[in-house]
């Protein structure tokens, strides 16, 4: 079959738009949701892939099954997408979180979903659409087991960078998927399986990291903190690949200096770190366990000792947060000595438990996905107005 894979970007994004922001912006995480996709289809089909951010959907060309991964901020598009090749008889499938979160919605713009997990659905699926036989939905009853997944084709990775001039090239790796934690306002953990946490052998990680043709990638794991033992254990044997890299963590890394050494010693230059409030109180009742507000600067500084930087993300519109927190937000990060933030605003996505309590409570304004991008408020906060 001739399958087509798409990552649709927001109707406003095009091509044109990248030539413009890489005026001034540099870097571009690589989607490597597609490329694993494509890794996971048996080899008798053919994949093609197309990123919405720099490339453009050709309508025109016969496809048997065109696949769409979508977040909720996208997934108007997404539908519309799949309603233009569905029109034309073309059989289309979706997934990601949004399509996992809420499936009927998905399902009324596509002839099949698939809820979850990719890994053994998407073969089912495939099988069933050869004998004309595609089911409405695809769901597995086990969480996938990602050990014996093969690498993302990361030459498609470089193929698509050198697309887009100007761009400083990175590679994207998951080491281990999920996160325990099941902070109330998180897509990762409050999806299918999201609080199991799962390891790849290391030795198949670092095959991983050596394919990626640039010096530099990102590890698009929830968090490398959690199992701190895997993590020393895969960063001790990245001390000879000579690659440089960004993580996501958790606060509670600052407790272990030997895992702060290690990852300095396996070439890691910064921590994306939630910090997500100043506030102790809205931490607390969103579930986040590992942030103690008191120890962020603490935390900051042994970091910095052990030579890498930190990233600090903050969110706004938590239930205890007065109109006073951008400015204390903004005083506590000059004090925690911070290298980069990034801010964004308190989204209720579907799927999570947020969504199903602001549901609860009434206070959702919109259901237009578009806006759920955590740059628009789409519910009403407790404490300050929307508007
Ligand atoms: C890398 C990444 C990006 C990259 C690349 C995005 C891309 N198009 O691939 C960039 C930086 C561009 C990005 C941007 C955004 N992101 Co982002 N991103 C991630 C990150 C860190 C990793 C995703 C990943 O590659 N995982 C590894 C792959 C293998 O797993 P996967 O994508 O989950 O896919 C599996 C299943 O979901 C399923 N599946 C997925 N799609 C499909 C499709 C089909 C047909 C099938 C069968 C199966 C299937 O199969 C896969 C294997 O099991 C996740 C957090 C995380 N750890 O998951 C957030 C995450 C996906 N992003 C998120 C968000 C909100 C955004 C933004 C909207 C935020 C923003 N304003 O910046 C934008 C959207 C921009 C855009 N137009 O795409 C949310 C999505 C939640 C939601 N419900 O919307 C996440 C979960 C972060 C979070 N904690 O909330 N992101």
């Amino acid at each position: 079959m001739r399958i087509l894979l798409i990552s649709p970007t927001f109707e406003e994004h095009n091509k044109k738009f990248y030539d413009e922001i890489l005026k001034t912006f540099a870097i571009n995480w690589p989607s490597i949701t597609l490329q694993y996709l494509k890794s996971l289809t048996p080899k008798q089909h053919d994949v093609e892939i197309v990123d919405e951010r720099y490339e453009t959907i050709d309508f025109e060309e016969k496809w048997d099954l065109v696949g769409i991964s979508f977040f909720t901020a996208t997934a108007p598009r997404a539908y519309e997408i799949a309603d233009r090749f569905r029109e034309k008889g073309i059989k289309v499938v979706l997934g990601g979180y949004h399509a996992s979160a809420l499936p009927d919605e998905a399902k009324q713009h596509a002839d099949s979903v698939v809820i979850g997990e990719a890994e053994g659905n998407w073969q089912n699926l495939l099988n069933d659409l050869e004998k004309g036989e595609l089911k409405d939905f695809y769901m597995s009853e086990s969480p996938a087991d990602i050990k014996n997944t093969s690498l993302p084709n990361v030459i498609e990775t470089e193929t698509v960078n050198s697309l887009i001039r100007g761009l400083i090239k990175i590679g994207g790796v998951e080491a281990t998927r999920g996160c325990p934690h099941g902070c109330e306002f998180c897509a990762i953990s409050n999806a299918r399986f999201g609080r199991i946490h799962r390891k790849k052998p290391i030795d198949q990680v670092i095959k991983e990291i050596e394919s990626i043709p640039s010096k530099y990638f990102i590890f698009y794991d929830a968090s490398m903190s959690i199992d701190l033992e895997y993590t020393k254990k895969l960063f001790n044997k990245m001390r000879s690949l000579n690659k440089k890299f960004a993580a996501f963590g958790n606060t509670n890394m600052a407790k272990y200096e030997e895992f702060l050494r290690l990852a300095n010693e396996a070439g890691c230059m910064c921590w994306q770190i939630g910090f997500e409030s100043i506030y102790q109180k809205g931490i607390d009742d969103s579930g986040k366990k590992p942030n103690i507000v008191k120890e962020y600067k603490k935390v900051v500084k042994k970091i910095h000792d052990y030579g890498m930087g930190v990233i600090g993300s903050f969110v706004f519109g938590f239930d205890d947060h007065p109109k006073s927190v951008f400015k204390e937000t903004y005083d506590a990060i000059q004090e925690m000595n911070i290298d980069s933030i990034g801010t964004t605003i308190l989204t209720p996505l579907p799927g999570t438990r947020l969504f199903n309590r602001m549901e609860r409570e009434n206070r959702i304004i919109t259901k237009d996905w578009r806006k759920y991008d955590l740059f628009h408020v789409v519910f009403k906060p407790k404490l300050m107005s929307a508007g």
